[in-house]
């Protein structure tokens, strides 16, 4: 019984209680042909990453670590608005189900009082035919206490329960993520990024503010005006010139 109200996302569970990392299997079972909407999800994690090779800290049944096989008809240069369709839904799930209200900081961070309670992964298989499959991977930070995370993260991270102060259902957002998932890719997929996006920039914590975008090759600091209709974080220089981010690290300068 798993209470799910979807179609497609979670109609195939890969439910492992331990694993180096959800995001490898995944890819596996994409490889193998695993259908549209496969979720692996796990108890914990030993080798949980983030993006750029970073490390994931995944306690042990304190949080939804889990990776989605979308394998959307669209193209590649389409997959990073995924990320940020996830991070719609995993903001109205988590709203839905603690009445807290998350911010989404560009691209990849939902975050409470400021500080990070869920990271989101977008990896791509492609080939000349387009994506094959999205593996859409998101860390959820639910019942920790300051001290299940590693000492290196204590200061920038959260939990729904450090937020709200109560145990949260794990298995309650976790149904509810995949029902706002469902929701929101299809929405994409049938009607673009327009209306999400709106949808978007009421959760952003980043845009009209000053920020610092550290990129692999350099470092912009300038206001971060908005986001085009595929994702593209729009960056104002003191100069006065547009730049169009694809990805970065993004620090707030005003906090
Ligand atoms: C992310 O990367 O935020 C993407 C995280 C995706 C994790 C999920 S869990 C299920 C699936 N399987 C995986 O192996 N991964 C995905 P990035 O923006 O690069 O942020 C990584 C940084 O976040 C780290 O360098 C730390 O500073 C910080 N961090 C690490 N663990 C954290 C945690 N549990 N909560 C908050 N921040 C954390």
């Amino acid at each position: 019984q798993t209470g799910l109200k979807t179609k497609s996302i979670g109609r195939e569970i890969e439910y492992v209680e331990s694993c180096a990392s959800t995001q490898i299997i995944a890819h596996q079972l994409a490889q193998e042909g695993a259908p549209d909407g496969t979720v692996v999800l796990t108890e914990t994690q030993t080798a949980g990453r983030g993006r750029l090779a970073r490390k994931w800290d995944s306690a042990a049944n304190k949080g939804a670590w889990m990776s989605i096989i979308l394998r959307p008809d669209v193209a590649p240069q389409k997959a990073p608005q995924f990320t940020l369709v996830t991070a719609v839904a995993v903001v109205r799930a988590i709203e839905e189900v603690t009445g807290l209200q998350p911010q989404i900081k560009w691209p990849n961070d939902i975050l409470l009082n400021g500080k990070k309670c869920t990271g989101i992964l977008t990896e791509l298989q492609s080939d000349a035919d387009g994506i094959q499959a999205l593996i859409i991977g998101i860390g959820l930070n639910i019942n920790q206490e300051k001290d299940d995370f590693d000492a290196g993260v204590q200061d920038i991270a959260t939990s729904l329960k450090m937020e709200s102060g109560e145990a949260v259902n794990r298995q309650k957002l976790v149904q509810s993520l995949l029902f706002y998932m469902e929701l929101y890719t299809q929405m994409y997929i049938e009607e673009g990024f327009a209306m999400l996006k709106i949808l978007w920039e009421s959760y952003s914590t980043t845009i009209g503010q000053p920020v610092r975008a550290r990129m692999t090759n350099q470092t912009l600091e300038g206001i971060a005006e908005g986001i085009t209709d595929d994702g593209v974080l729009q960056l104002r220089t003191a100069d006065g010139k547009l730049h169009g981010i694809y990805s970065a690290d993004i620090e707030m300068t005003n906090k």
